[in-house]
């Protein structure tokens, strides 16, 4: 990849809530015209129009960029949000998350994991074994960055989503921060679902499961929603891991594998 790269960074709120927020990273020539992509999304936002939006683009310094292959995906059927949930803390305890963990996250998100049941901007740090929450401030939380896909990764990504039915921004924005999040040492799973109301999809995501996508994680309409990353708890230095998730350069050049949608039933792991 070449050595005129910028990160370009927004995020948006509204009366003080935060409302969205993008990462790419971009070709120098193409820096302008998507910072304005970015503003022009906060501007019409389905919760409202922002009224404070902060873009960041910054120029990265050449021989910082690792290039990485995205995680696998498969998308799993279920009735409802109940079944979505209980099956992904089944998924979870599979990577190894306690389920104390895994529950305690899911209240958090499902009430809204910031101060007074609002979204926050990034995601809870949640310890696997016992579910403490690990991020200093519950507001912010903790933000994957600096992360997109190279432009061939691009093109194949969203052929093999559109012969699925999913070649979104949610889905392709939520893979390529998955696979940056769970590439970080010392992750281990996570879990997300949008605060957008009207997108009741979400996903567990682990290096041994890849992003395993359920198609209901919560009740069409519910303004609450967000991430948790699950952190093992021996040997942690949460500083480090911060520091990785948040400045870490990742390039996705390589598709993984997309496969077609399956019953929560016949899942067998
Ligand atoms: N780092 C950490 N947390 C983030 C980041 C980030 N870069 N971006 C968003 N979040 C947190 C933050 O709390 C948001 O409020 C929350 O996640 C939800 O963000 O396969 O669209 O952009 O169908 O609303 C998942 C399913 C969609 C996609 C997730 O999230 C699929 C989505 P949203
Ligand atoms: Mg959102």
């Amino acid at each position: 990849m070449s050595d005129d790269l910028f990160s370009v960074r927004m995020r948006a709120s509204q009366y003080g809530d935060h409302l969205s927020g993008a990462e790419r990273l971009v070709r120098a020539a193409q820096a302008e015209a998507v910072a304005a992509q970015l503003v022009g999304r906060a501007l019409h936002h389905e919760k409202g129009a922002a009224d404070r939006i902060q873009v960041t683009l910054e120029w990265l310094a050449p021989g910082e960029i690792d290039s990485a292959r995205l995680p696998d995906l498969r998308t799993i059927r279920v009735d409802d949000f109940r079944q979505g949930r209980c099956a992904a803390l089944q998924l979870l305890k599979k990577t190894g998350v306690a389920p104390r963990a895994a529950e305690a996250a899911m209240t958090s998100l499902a009430a809204g994991a910031a101060p007074g049941g609002r979204s926050m901007r990034g995601a809870m740090l949640v310890d696997a074994a016992s579910g403490a929450r690990l991020e200093k401030d519950q507001a912010r939380g903790v933000r994957a960055s600096r992360m997109d896909l190279s432009a061939s990764a691009e093109c194949v990504l969203r052929k093999g989503l559109a012969r699925l039915g999913l070649d979104n921004l949610h889905v392709r924005e939520a893979l390529v921060l998955a696979g940056k999040v769970i590439t970080t040492p010392g992750i281990i799973a996570e879990l997300c679902w949008s605060d957008d109301p009207s997108y009741i999809a979400g996903y567990v995501a682990s290096p041994q499961l890849g992003y395993v996508r359920l198609t209901h994680l919560k009740p069409v309409g519910e303004p609450c929603g967000g991430r948790a990353f699950f952190v093992r708890s021996e040997a942690l230095d949460l500083q480090k891991l911060i520091a990785h998730l948040e400045q870490r350069v990742v390039l996705f050049d390589q598709v993984g594998r997309l496969e077609g949608e399956i019953s929560w039933g016949d899942f067998d792991g």
